[in-house]
């Protein structure tokens, strides 16, 4: 225990800390920030220090200061502080959520997203894909190994660009979800990459497995750590019907080349995937299994991808990616990103829209969500 002017010094030094910590959330973007952090940091520990040293000076005082764990208090603070990387302070994440997506690169937020709202995407993408409602300019995937003749769920396997459809596009709104996402973009967010992903029965091709993975080989705009894929589960999703697999900590390393894999049994369009990772690698996967409604936070570096369906249901799953409005477009010309670039320029050509530039087909897309529009 300590006394009441050694509560009061303690919680003056906390309250000085808190501040800071809340300036940093305003205005966390740039580099300059970093710069700012340290000298905030310099300054509040500078401050606790002081603190430390009148608790210590005189009577029995040095027992109070083992009530924090002598110095260990501060400089276990600093230093966890000082080393998040991937996400922002803010209330929002619990400190166990934070530390467990900087170490392992996503997060699983249960019961996220209402089962009401889950059937009205639902019943969405039914009527969408029946034809009952056509929306111009939604993108319909068809998987590759279904032909006409089997049910139109059956062969639509992704729509994509939600922000066409009202009600598809409620998702990437939805408060709940934004609310997690400022953890990791901050206050002003665009949604940038919407897909309803329906994972039909695998046809005996295995061509219903999404090849692994990173999404940042889409996307020509950066910093990646200010770009977060929202993922919710629009039914349970096992090992069984082919739920995500991730591998932990991978958002930690760089952008590597992707191709198409050469599967036996085909692959879907812009199925993009690494090609001859390394069996180390490979052993750490983990099966990211779900219930309806929970949702995966997880940052654009982090190699993932899914199993085959080898159940006779439909396994789906709603998604965006958001990011920073602050962010830059980059251009990829020259980088292992070409290729991606080069084929979706193409597919625009055939559908009949001419882009100059791939970051166009984004610019195209990108729609804020909350906050302020700044560069995307
Ligand atoms: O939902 C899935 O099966 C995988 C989706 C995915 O990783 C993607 O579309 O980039």
């Amino acid at each position: 225990m300590f006394s009441k002017d050694g509560a009061v010094l303690f919680f003056s030094c906390i309250y000085v800390y808190e501040k800071k910590i809340n300036i940093d959330c305003v205005g966390g973007y740039s580099l300059q920030v970093t710069e700012e952090r340290s000298t905030d940091f310099e300054m509040a520990e500078y401050r606790m220090k002081t603190v430390f040293r009148h608790l210590n000076s005189g009577g029995n005082g040095s027992n109070r200061i083992h009530a924090f764990g002598q110095n260990n208090f501060l400089t276990e603070i600093l230093s966890q502080k000082q080393q998040f990387i991937y996400s922002l302070p803010n209330a929002k994440l619990t400190a166990e959520q934070r530390q467990f997506y900087e170490e392992n690169g996503f997060l699983i937020v249960q019961n996220l997203v209402s089962k009401e709202n889950l059937q009205i995407y639902g019943e969405r993408f039914q009527d969408l894909c029946d034809g009952k409602i056509k929306v111009p300019g939604l993108t319909m995937m068809r998987d590759i190994s279904y032909k006409d003749h089997y049910t139109n769920e059956h062969v639509v396997n992704k729509i994509q660009d939600l922000f066409l459809d009202e009600v598809l596009f409620d998702y990437c709104r939805l408060p709940e979800v934004l609310d997690y996402v400022e953890c990791f973009t901050g206050p002003n967010i665009m949604a940038m990459h919407t897909m309803l992903i329906n994972k039909p029965p695998d046809s005996g091709t295995l061509s219903s497995r999404h090849p692994l993975h990173q999404d940042l080989h889409y996307f020509p705009f950066r910093p990646a750590n200010k770009i977060v894929c929202a993922w919710t589960a629009m039914e349970p999703v096992t090992r069984e019907n082919g739920c995500l697999v991730a591998i932990p900590g991978s958002h930690k390393g760089k952008l590597v080349q992707h191709d198409y894999p050469d599967w036996e049994g085909g692959v879907n369009k812009m199925y993009h995937g690494i090609r001859g990772m390394k069996k180390s690698e490979m052993e750490k996967r983990t099966y990211l299994e779900m219930g309806a409604g929970d949702t995966v936070f997880f940052h654009p570096i982090l190699i993932h991808g899914s199993g085959a369906n080898r159940t006779n249901g439909f396994r789906k799953a709603i998604s965006c990616h958001y990011a920073a409005s602050e962010s830059e477009y980059i251009d990829v010309r020259g980088t292992s990103q070409e290729n991606i670039a080069e084929e979706v320029i193409q597919i625009a050509k055939k559908l009949g829209v001419e882009l100059r530039d791939y970051k166009d087909a984004w610019h195209l897309r990108g729609q804020l969500v909350r906050g302020k529009q700044v560069n995307l």
